[in-house]
């Protein structure tokens, strides 16, 4: 996996070398990260990237020239990469979305600064437009590395360890089960029993159920798109009449 980043701010990305799986990806040669100083593109005295924008308004707008040079340079190279502009109006980053990119060669990813890029460049060469959530940052630079990183743990082999993302609880679409590690008590409180009973079979359906739980107290919407078992069902039906039970006797 290869990504070009094109920003106003490539030391940002010295984030991803510091430590970590991605850096541990860059270092093995499975993934590189190249940034592209917008600014370098400009050819002005003053090295201008942004303008006023016309018909008034607070805030600038990114200037097409410059922005457009730095993204020939990075497709020049790749022109099979897929250019992608971080930016609310995308589409929303999911895993689905994020398994998507990770099927791709290379990602060139737009970072904007200020209130946006110019609309004629978003027309002409950005070809996705990709959303990390519903709020609203400073620039699209953190965007990127979010992507950058959840692609990066979908790259065969990135995570190291004998388990692939595939295993963990959110390729379900349910949230992950609770984790514990030594010391059997900290600080007076233990284990959940049936992880220490080497019982797998046992271990695997608690593990599920408490996903199930999980899932259906703090994301219930999940629930609706979850790849969801006929135990699981079964499961969610014995809650289900148990709390009505409950309830009953409340009421
Ligand atoms: N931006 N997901 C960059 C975002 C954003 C988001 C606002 C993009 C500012 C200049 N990007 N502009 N949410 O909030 O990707």
């Amino acid at each position: 996996m290869r990504f070009s980043v094109l920003t106003l701010f490539p030391e940002m990305f010295s984030a991803l070398r510091v430590g970590g799986i991605v850096k541990r990806c860059v270092d093995r040669k499975q993934l590189s990260i190249d940034t592209v100083d917008i600014r370098a593109f400009a050819t002005d005295r003053h090295r201008t990237v942004d303008d006023r924008p016309y018909g008034g308004g607070c805030g600038m707008v990114m200037k097409p020239e410059p922005l457009v040079a730095a993204i020939r340079h990075a497709k020049e190279k790749h022109p099979e990469d897929r250019v992608v502009l971080l930016t609310p109006q995308g589409r929303l980053l999911d895993q689905g979305l994020t398994k998507e990119l990770a099927e791709c060669s290379g990602l060139v990813l737009v970072c904007g600064r200020y209130e946006g890029v110019d609309q004629r460049v978003r027309n002409r060469w950005i070809e996705d437009e990709i959303s990390i959530g519903d709020y609203v940052l400073t620039g699209g630079e953190l965007a990127a590395m979010v992507v950058i990183d959840a692609v990066t743990r979908m790259i065969p082999g990135a995570l190291g360890n004998a388990c692939s993302a595939e295993d963990e609880s959110f390729s379900t679409g349910l949230l992950e089960y609770p984790h514990y590690t030594r010391p059997r008590s900290f600080e007076g409180d233990g284990v959940p029993e049936i992880l220490m009973s080497g019982d797998h079979g046992r271990i695997e359906q608690w593990r599920r159920r408490a996903s199930l739980i999980e899932t259906l107290m703090k994301r219930p919407d999940l629930l609706q798109t979850a790849a969801l078992e006929s135990g699981d069902v079964t499961f969610l039906e014995t809650l289900y009449r148990e709390l009505e039970t409950i309830m009953d006797k409340l009421r």
